[in-house]
């Protein structure tokens, strides 16, 4: 295993750690609050924590309740292509939409809110799901000077590996943190997600492979 000492170009981005990918949330992650206490250690190690927060309004077009007929984890056409339909979740201002109780979000620089858009849903912390709409963080880290990019968070097989493999096509470092990750798994979604971020060139790793 490769030790990783974090740096000052270094980044730790906790991705989607919010109530409702939670067990007992509307779109709970299997196991997702067991990432809360690796999350928190890994806070504590570096200089720089951004997070993103999944922010939908009410209605918006990746719910299921918005097509008549939807079923959640069935697959509507949308405008950009096929999008999975989910159960209503964080939306924005509900207890849902907020940060885990535990999650100890206070020393983040920067929170990415992602999905604001009616008609566009956003996995990935660098761009929307249209593959067009950027978020800002590329630039952001860019300004920066944050050049390798550590993440955890929820969930492994899209919000997560989405960010992973746009990392990279960013030109960032990217390792993912497997024990401080979880995923939702759909048909297989899990392996896929972990075949296109080998591909795309993300390290796999573990939080305990953090020395600081
Ligand atoms: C997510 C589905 C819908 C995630 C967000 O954080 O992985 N998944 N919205
Ligand atoms: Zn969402």
């Amino acid at each position: 295993m490769t030790d990783f000492t974090p740096g000052p170009t270094d980044a730790l981005i906790v991705i989607d750690m919010q109530n409702d990918f939670c067990p007992g949330g509307a779109l709970a992650v299997p196991d997702g609050d067991a990432c809360v206490a690796p999350i928190n250690r890994l806070i504590g190690q570096f200089e720089h924590v951004i997070l993103t927060q999944d922010w939908h309004p009410a209605g918006h077009s990746s719910f299921a309740s918005a097509h008549e007929g939807g079923a959640p984890f069935g697959l509507t056409e949308a405008p950009y292509g096929p999008q999975v339909l989910w159960p209503d979740h964080c939306v924005q201002g509900t207890p849902g939409a907020a940060f885990h109780k535990d999650l100890a979000w206070t020393k983040a620089e920067l929170v990415i809110r992602k999905g604001f858009r009616p008609a566009i849903d956003s996995y990935s912390a660098f761009q929307e799901n249209d593959k067009q709409t950027p978020t800002g963080l590329a630039g952001y880290l860019k300004e920066r000077g944050l050049t390798r990019l550590f993440m955890a968070g929820l969930a492994t097989d899209f919000c997560v590996g989405w960010s992973a493999i746009d990392g990279c096509s960013n030109g960032f470092d990217v390792v993912l943190l497997e024990d401080a990750s979880r995923a939702i798994d759909l048909d297989g979604s899990l392996a896929a997600a972990k075949d296109a971020m080998a591909a795309a060139g993300v390290v796999f790793s573990t939080s305990d492979a953090i020395a600081a």
